[in-house]
């Protein structure tokens, strides 16, 4: 049975420019700073981002982590919705190895921050506070249905930041989905923070990697947190040499899966058993629900699972389908008959 699985964009496998580029990459130490494609794609990162320089590291996770541990000192505080991916999926890493207090304040549903909340949280100098350092945006927004934070609503965050002297980071894990979705070089959305975490291994299909880009003094600071929480990682190039084709050849189709995501949006929403927005789906992501409360989550996913459809719980009352490289149009009618059938049943 043909798989169609869409709990994640990582779970996308590297293309065949990608397995080549790997096996053919030139490698050298990374922690000597000698390896020439891991120097290639941080270069060509912080190009891409519009920044002095960028730093290869192994996830997500770890790029928020490493981005956290060097704009905060312990006892310092950051601001960030209580919808983010940091503060809900990643063990509260930041808190847990640097002492950093996450203060949150609530997501709005397209994702972004309100401007007055966020000015609200920054503490004043009062010897009771801790010093608030930095704020977090997310875009896209996971939780949030690939919500799309628009670059007004980011303007309107950094101001906050700017008056306050706090520092702006964005959780760009999917910031390409971003830029494609709303007609602009990614460059003009990191323009909005001072430093930015991406993906390379979700909607961009490389097998391992993130990208923090920053000022060149910060990713300097940055570098040395990653080989502390154990990220200096030799050899990457033979990674690396993925991420460079993942950035020079798998941009433009996540138009593919945004079409895709809009079509599943749209067909879902004309199965009276399903709950769904359709307007509210802007990329990849698809969140939705079921309108009988008696039908039990668990039954539907697994009734999926066995006509070969694969989503995930996004929560108690919501699913996930995210559509990625591997995921065709042809995809999306087989899954649309397969929901039909299980909760039509
Ligand atoms: N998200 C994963 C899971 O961890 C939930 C997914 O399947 O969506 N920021 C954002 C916004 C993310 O969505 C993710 C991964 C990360 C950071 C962490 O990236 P990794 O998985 O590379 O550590």
């Amino acid at each position: 049975m043909h798989t169609i699985d869409l709990r994640s964009d990582t779970v996308t496998l590297p293309t065949e420019a990608m397995r080549l580029a790997m096996y053919q990459a030139e490698l050298g130490d990374d922690v000597y700073g000698e390896d020439p494609t891991v120097n290639r794609l941080e270069q060509l990162s912080a190009e891409r981002m519009g920044k002095e320089a960028a730093l290869f590291v192994v996830s997500g996770t770890m790029g928020n982590l490493v981005a956290l541990l060097t704009h905060c000192g312990r006892g310092d505080e950051v601001i960030m919705g209580d919808q983010a991916h940091t503060f809900i999926y990643e063990q509260g890493g930041s808190s847990a190895l640097g002492g950093i207090h996450v203060h949150t304040v609530p997501n709005l549903p397209d994702g972004s921050l309100d401007p007055a909340q966020v000015r609200d949280a920054v503490r004043s100098p009062n010897i009771h506070f801790p010093f608030t350092r930095l704020i977090c945006l997310e875009n896209t927004h996971n939780r949030c249905g690939g919500a799309v934070v628009s670059l007004e609503q980011m303007d309107a965050i950094r101001a906050v930041a700017q008056e306050a002297g706090v520092q702006l980071h964005l959780d760009g894990a999917r910031v390409f989905n971003a830029a494609v979705a709303l007609g602009v070089p990614v460059a003009d959305i990191a323009a909005r923070v001072d430093t930015i975490q991406f993906c390379l291994s979700k909607g961009l299909s490389a097998p391992v990697g993130s990208v923090i880009a920053g000022p060149a003094e910060f990713i300097a600071r940055a570098r040395r947190m990653r080989k502390v929480v154990g990220g200096g990682f030799r050899q990457a190039g033979v990674l690396a040499a993925a991420g460079i084709v993942a950035l020079e050849t798998m941009v433009d189709r996540l138009t593919e899966d945004h079409a895709n995501a809009q079509a599943l949006a749209r067909g879902l929403a004309e199965i009276p058993a399903i709950k769904i927005d359709p307007s509210a789906v802007r990329t990849n992501i698809v969140m939705f629900g079921l309108s009988d409360p008696g039908m039990q989550m668990s039954t539907v996913q697994q009734g999926l699972a066995d006509r070969g459809v694969r989503i995930n719980a996004a929560d108690a009352h919501r699913f996930r389908a995210v559509t990625h490289y591997g995921i065709s149009a042809e995809d999306i009618i087989c899954v649309l008959d397969a929901v039909q059938e299980v909760v039509g049943a």
